[in-house]
């Protein structure tokens, strides 16, 4: 069996709040810049210290940012194209929720994916959720912006030029987001650069650096499927057979009226310790997402989004990362 060694709370309270005294700041807000970076001051300034940034007006020069502002447009340039939507009965996908045959522990439960026509999945996702019975997310996050979406590819960059010059390549995916109030992603992290372009609505994000990992109580959850009927309009949840484990993080950072004792108590390190940081990304911004950092979303009211993500470096950062998880949390 691997042993795992232990580190007091206090060694880590003190990491956490060295990292925001030496480099990320101990205000929680995200740095706003007023036009895009130098290549060189991007990388300089926020790759290589793995910090956020918000970048405005960085998007003047794309054609989506007027057109898109039009269902019209998107409807007549998609139309019947075929685009796949997540539908869940509660707009949470690749979250934890209620164990179908236990309510007293969680799964991990994925979406239905649906695949059909632009315009239906357009008005699938502008109408659903007042009727409170099923969500949906355009979400496919397999650089779909390039392959079902590639009708649209004229009216944005089709890479993020002074990002790509400073990281050294271009884009591994470019993935097209289309979701409104109902659908929140929970907290996870990813292993690439991120540059999150918002062209319609906000994003509202939480993040919190690869040094809190600890106050996230990543824990292995079993792995369910959603599956919808459309003739019920209903749900079923089944487990994986066989199962399988998915680490996952445990925090709710907005837990629902009467829930919120226990979930302070359940999970005192992210309560208890510093805020995350917080932004919100609106239209003709992009957030600059350094890769492995923790981040949950939320968006309002209807938005559409395109992200790039570039490879990270695995370097000593990351070594650093894998050995900061492999140890416990005394408490
Ligand atoms: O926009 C969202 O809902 C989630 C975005 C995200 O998780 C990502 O870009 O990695």
């Amino acid at each position: 069996m691997v042993k795992k060694y232990s580190i007091g709370n206090e060694e880590l309270e003190t990491l956490w709040e060295e990292v925001r005294e030496l480099s990320l700041g101990t205000s929680n807000h995200v740095e706003r810049l007023q036009s895009p970076p130098s290549p060189i001051e991007f990388l300089r300034n926020y790759v290589t210290p793995n910090k956020p940034c918000i970048i405005s007006n960085a998007l003047e020069h794309w054609p989506a940012l007027s057109l898109w502002t039009s269902d019209d447009y998107l409807c007549q340039a998609l139309g019947s194209t075929e685009v796949s939507v997540h539908l869940t009965p509660n707009g949470r996908a690749d979250s934890l929720v209620p164990h179908p045959a236990d309510s007293s522990s969680l799964c991990f439960a994925s979406a239905h994916v649906e695949h059909m026509s632009f315009t239906d999945a357009f008005h699938l996702i502008s109408d659903s959720g007042e009727s409170g019975d099923v969500v949906a997310y355009a979400q496919q996050q397999n650089d779909c912006f390039r392959s079902e979406y590639g009708v649209l590819g004229s009216d944005c960059d089709a890479h993020i030029d002074w990002a790509s010059e400073a990281l050294g390549c271009l884009p591994e995916a470019v993935n097209l987001w289309i979701g409104n109030n109902h659908s929140e992603t929970s907290f996870h992290k990813d292993h690439y650069e991120n540059l999150y372009a918002v062209v319609s609505g906000e994003k509202h994000f939480l993040l919190l650096p690869p040094t809190d990992i600890h106050r996230l109580y990543i824990r292995p959850y079993p792995a369910a499927n959603y599956s919808y009927y459309q003739d019920t309009g209903g749900f079923d949840l089944e487990l994986e057979d066989p199962v399988r484990h998915v680490p996952w993080c445990s925090v709710n950072p907005y837990p629902s009226q009467g829930r919120e004792e226990k979930e302070h108590n359940d999970f005192p390190l992210y309560f208890n310790g510093p805020k995350p940081f917080e932004c919100t990304v609106k239209a003709g911004e992009i957030l600059y997402l350094p890769s492995m950092w923790f981040h949950y979303v939320k968006q309002s009211p209807r938005t559409i989004a395109v992200n790039y993500w570039y490879d990270m470096q695995f370097d000593m950062k990351y070594a650093y990362f894998n050995f900061l998880q492999s140890v416990n949390p005394i408490a």
